[in-house]
């Protein structure tokens, strides 16, 4: 599976809008690799891969994760960052993706988790500081990724975490997990 290949892949997937946000989140975090330096195919495949299962309903996503048989926790989340671990089994399954940081990028990007990577973080801020986001905030995101990608994942998580617990939205154990190991250092 190369570049173009997955970019055909997302386009007969997604609907116009979220295939052009893909695009977009594919070529930040290009630039973002020019400070970051993690595998570059890797990066490619992942980002523009990130958001396979979103335009499926969730019944179907639920399906997904139920058929895997091991997403027992993730299924007790908020059904809103189901696709993210749903699109790490199809792009599995549909497209004969094996490599396991490619998957576990596409897994993390929108919960975050204790565990994650560079090359999970590259993908996780590129999602989230893409040109088209506009929300109060996304700017200190988008300066901090040029210093210290760990500041701006703690600020993305800040925001994010703030949203929720506004919203009456329950929060994911792993964002937890996550904002507190990057709080305490
Ligand atoms: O799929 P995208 O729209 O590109 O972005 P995403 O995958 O980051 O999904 C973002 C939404 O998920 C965001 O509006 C917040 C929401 N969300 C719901 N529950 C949680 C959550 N985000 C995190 N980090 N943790 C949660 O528990
Ligand atoms: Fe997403
Ligand atoms: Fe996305």
């Amino acid at each position: 599976m190369d570049r173009q290949m997955a970019i055909n892949a997302i386009r007969k997937k997604l609907k116009e809008s979220r295939f052009d946000h893909s695009i977009r989140v594919y070529e930040t975090a290009m630039k973002l690799n020019e400070i970051y330096r993690v595998d570059e195919e890797k990066l490619a495949l992942a980002s523009i891969l990130h958001d396979y299962a979103k335009n499926l309903s969730i019944p179907e996503t639920e399906q997904i994760l139920k058929r895997a048989g091991c997403y027992e926790k993730e299924l007790s989340y908020n059904s809103e960052v189901w696709h993210s671990y749903a699109g790490s089994e199809l792009v599995k399954t549909d497209l004969g993706i094996t490599d396991s940081e490619i998957l576990q990028a596409i897994s993390y990007h929108t919960t975050g988790n204790i565990s994650m990577t560079l090359l999970d973080k590259l993908v996780f801020i590129a999602d989230y500081i893409e040109p088209a986001r506009d929300f109060p905030g996304v700017e200190k995101v988008r300066e901090l990724v040029l210093v210290d990608i760990d500041k701006a994942l703690l600020k993305a998580l800040c925001l994010t975490i703030n949203f929720l617990l506004q919203s009456n939205i329950p929060i994911a154990i792993d964002t937890i997990e996550i904002y507190n190991k990057l709080v305490k250092k």
